[in-house]
């Protein structure tokens, strides 16, 4: 089943990048309501709630993640028929992935007039947003280069060097820590997100934070590339962001760890950039700066602030 195989994959990372895991999850979720058989709504909606909570659970950072969720099952409210209810939900999941893709090719677009002739950009980890700004630029004739981080300890900065080496993109690879030794070279650092808080606080890969520090103090445009379903509703009600951490064994191996029995090895994957160090979020109804963070949250985040009380009501991470 295709919702079991997306939550061990989200889970190992095999699926992974914050719009990937959003829409890996929502084509799952459509899967399952496609299949589910059920005798009546109730069970339906139960199925579905279950469902919809383990999806939520594989990885707590990403906000794109719930809120993709309850932008699906939000169908679900208001239908007393099984077939009306799966017809809705399938309908919202098909809006969302439709929405999402489209999402991603128009940041490309917006964020790629931002990007000069010549321009050096330094990005860090994987993200389809702030690669797309960057191929955008290049493919309409732009002569720009790449400092690209290798992202200890998954080195997604491998994913990265692909896709510029494969568009033909001259790309230098460098460890993370090397960031600060380059950023005088650098014209503009763009990265994505895994979520924008109220207060326009960006959570992204660990390691962004220290490069958006070396960037502000270098004089470096910052410029973050994040959808819309990226900003996270829940901190207007004071709700914080969870860091993940993942296993130690992705940092040291077991063997070692266990030769050092006065050491505790910590892997937080996330960081948080504070809004001040941030020139521009470019999302897909356009640029904002960090500060009108609220503003998307209210009225942008495709759909109303009433439905999202009525989802935000409507917990099924208690259903299982
Ligand atoms: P897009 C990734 O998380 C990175 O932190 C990346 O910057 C972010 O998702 C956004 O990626 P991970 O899944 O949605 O590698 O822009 O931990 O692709």
């Amino acid at each position: 089943m295709l919702l079991t195989e997306t939550v061990e994959k989200i889970k190992s990372m095999e699926i992974r990048g914050a719009g990937r895991i959003a829409r890996a999850a929502v084509e799952a979720l459509q899967e399952f309501a496609c299949t589910l058989r059920v005798k009546d709504i109730d069970e339906f909606k139960g199925e579905m709630m279950k469902a919809a909570s383990i999806l939520e659970t594989t990885r707590p950072t990403a906000v794109s993640l719930p809120n993709a969720i309850h932008y699906v099952m939000s169908g679900l409210s208001g239908d007393h028929e099984v077939e009306k209810a799966r017809a809705a939900l399938i309908l919202r999941a098909e809006t969302f992935i439709h929405d999402s893709t489209h999402a991603v090719e128009r940041i490309g677009e917006i964020g790629a007039r931002h990007i000069q002739n010549g321009d050096v950009i330094l990005t860090h980890c994987n993200s389809e947003a702030a690669l797309g700004c960057i191929i955008t630029a290049h493919r309409a004739g732009k002569d720009i280069s790449v400092i690209a981080t290798e992202v200890r300890p998954r080195n997604q900065g491998l994913l990265t060097i692909r896709t510029l080496n494969d568009a033909g993109i001259s790309t230098q690879y460098i460890v993370d820590s090397a960031a600060r030794h380059f950023i005088n070279e650098v014209d503009m650092v763009i990265v994505g997100a895994d979520a924008v808080t109220v207060n326009g606080a960006v959570v992204n890969k660990i390691g962004t934070a220290p490069i958006a520090l070396a960037a502000h103090e270098a004089r470096t445009s910052f410029i973050v590339a994040a959808e819309t379903y990226k900003f996270a509703p829940r901190t207007l009600f004071g709700e914080l962001i969870q860091i993940e951490e993942r296993n130690t064994n992705e940092v040291l191996p077991v063997p070692l760890q266990e030769s050092l029995p006065h050491v505790r090895v910590r892997n937080p994957v996330f960081d948080v950039t504070p809004a001040s160090y941030i020139d521009l979020i470019v999302t897909e109804r356009g640029v904002f700066p960090p500060s009108l963070a609220y503003l998307i949250i209210r009225e942008h985040l495709g759909w109303s602030i009433e439905e999202f009380h009525k989802t935000f009501e409507m917990d099924y991470r208690d259903q299982v």
